[in-house]
């Protein structure tokens, strides 16, 4: 256990992660001092908050100068002037991740990825719990690490986003993987896409096992990769040392897995397609309950990971034949007249939607609803799955104009989802398909992607 007495911390940032940060701290003896730069945090009437002092509307720079340690949420730029100010003075910048390994004991499976992470992370603990193991899952899924510590068990899921993965250090996982790297976040990595990666490629530092993606180079580590030439800004770790990096070279071992190479990998026979590990079939994918193909490597994914921590093979097989997949994530909300609606408000990035579109099998038309906050996305990579006849696209929010260029003469425009699904009720037909995957981030109109799940899975019974 490290031992913070004495020393001046600052928490930024009171959302679920900050007061989880308090909470660890208070339980310690230690009252930290908040700082928030919106000017209504949503924990601020938190009872923990009672005794804490919180400073809201912007970051204190004395404050930070000042701090001994600063405990950054995940919603804070590392760039922030004020935040990059204190940290090229020297002061330790570290986020919750970085606390929770600091003092946790109990192996850990790490997960991160542009997309797949919450349906790996929670098959994850279904195997384990299949098994019979006690099994704490949390991290980005939405239950802070620290509250983990709370608790006893014999593994640790841990979802990270890369926001999470840039102020950790200490995190050694028994297995960890970076599931895919496709654009996203554009407007936290300005650098562009080796900065965002780089961030993602931290989750394998001192793990036993990396498990990659063999059709997706972006997830594999590179030891031997010349330092970037687009270093985080000021990023506050020092860079392992040639020595380490041969050392971990020698100590990891790797695996991978995908469609048509890697150790897990899909086989298919006779039409029936299997996940495969090595020379041998191990499941024929229709027992597995998650649809959509890309799930099919999500499973390919989990498996390689719970072999790696130690789950009976049985029990993680199993749970692939069980486990149905978490709400808005391409989830077929209701049916009736022979109109499909499926909610995959969870999509909020041009990856995520491209994997919908991919996979989908259609009878008639597909309405398809794009729209909301695109966090300065290139959206162009959508463009060749909207071609043919059989396509009508509704377009909201705040990156509507620019995603109804993708494809004009079968594009329309509404301000909000509630419009466009009206419009879009007046012209379905029985065979036809309404897609929710919006390609972009919910916060623009709604409070998170739950919330616009939630209005098109109500909306969708209204007018279907
Ligand atoms: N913010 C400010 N000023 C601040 C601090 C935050 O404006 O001083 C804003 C941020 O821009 C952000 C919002 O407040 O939009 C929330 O930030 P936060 O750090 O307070 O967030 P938490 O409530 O602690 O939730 C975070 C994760 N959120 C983010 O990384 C933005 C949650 O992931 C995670 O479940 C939670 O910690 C527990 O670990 C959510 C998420 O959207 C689901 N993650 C992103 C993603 O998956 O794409 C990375
Ligand atoms: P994350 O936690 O990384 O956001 P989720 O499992 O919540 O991932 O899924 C988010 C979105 O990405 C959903 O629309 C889902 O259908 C899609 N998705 C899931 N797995 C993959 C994958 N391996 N590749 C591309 N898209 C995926």
């Amino acid at each position: 256990m490290v031992d913070y007495r004495g020393k001046k911390v600052v928490i930024i940032g009171l959302g679920l992660t900050g007061i989880s940060c308090v909470d660890f701290f208070m339980a310690r003896g230690i009252t930290p001092w908040v700082m928030d730069t919106r000017v209504n945090p949503p924990q601020l009437d938190h009872q923990l908050m009672a005794d804490v002092e919180c400073h809201c509307g912007s970051l204190n720079r004395e404050g930070l100068l000042e701090a001994d340690l600063i405990v950054a949420s995940p919603g804070i730029a590392l760039s922030d002037p004020v935040l990059n100010e204190a940290i090229v003075a020297g002061v330790e910048v570290i986020g919750d991740i970085e606390l929770f390994c600091r003092e946790n004991q109990v192996p850990i499976v790490a997960i991160t990825g542009s997309n797949g992470k919450s349906t790996v992370t929670m098959l994850l603990g279904e195997m384990a719990q299949a098994a019979g193991w006690q099994v704490g899952v949390g991290g980005n899924i939405g239950t802070p690490a620290l509250t983990l510590l709370k608790q006893e068990y014999q593994l640790i899921v841990l979802e990270l986003s890369s926001f999470q993965l840039e102020t950790t250090y200490s995190l050694r996982a028994c297995a960890a993987t970076v599931l895919n790297v496709t654009e996203d976040h554009n407007d936290r990595y300005p650098l562009g896409m080796q900065q965002y990666q780089r961030a993602k490629l931290r989750i394998y530092e001192n793990a036993q096992t990396c498990v990659v993606n063999a059709d997706d180079t972006g997830t594999m580590p590179n030891f031997a990769m010349p330092q970037c030439a687009v270093s985080l800004q000021a990023m506050p770790r020092r860079a392992m040392s040639q020595q380490e990096k041969d050392e971990q070279k020698k100590n990891n071992c790797w695996v991978s897995f995908g469609i048509d190479v890697g150790d897990y990998h899909l086989s298919k026979q006779q039409g029936t397609i299997w996940l495969q590990v090595g020379r041998k079939k191990v499941l024929d994918t229709k027992e597995i309950k998650l649809n959509g193909r890309h799930n099919y490597t999500n499973a390919l994914a989990a498996l390689a990971l719970a072999d790696a921590a130690g789950i009976p093979r049985s029990s993680s097989l199993k749970a692939l034949t069980t486990y149905q997949g978490l709400p808005h994530r391409f989830q077929l909300v209701f049916e009736n007249r022979g109109i499909r609606w499926i909610n995959d408000s969870k999509a909020t990035n041009v990856g995520s939607t491209e994997a919908a579109l991919d996979g989908l099998q259609l009878v008639g038309t597909l309405h398809l609803l794009l729209g909301g906050d695109g966090k300065s996305a290139d959206f162009s990579g959508l463009t060749r799955f909207l071609q043919g006849d059989h396509i009508r696209i509704y377009c909201f929010g705040r990156d509507a104009q620019q995603l109804a260029q993708l494809r004009p003469e079968v594009s329309q425009r509404t301000d909000n989802l509630r419009q466009a699904m009206q419009l879009l009720a007046g012209q379905i037909v029985s065979g036809d398909t309404v897609l929710l995957s919006p390609a972009c981030a919910s916060l623009d109109q709604f409070r998170n992607f739950e919330q616009r799940g939630d209005e098109f899975s109500r909306l969708a019974k209204e007018l279907g």
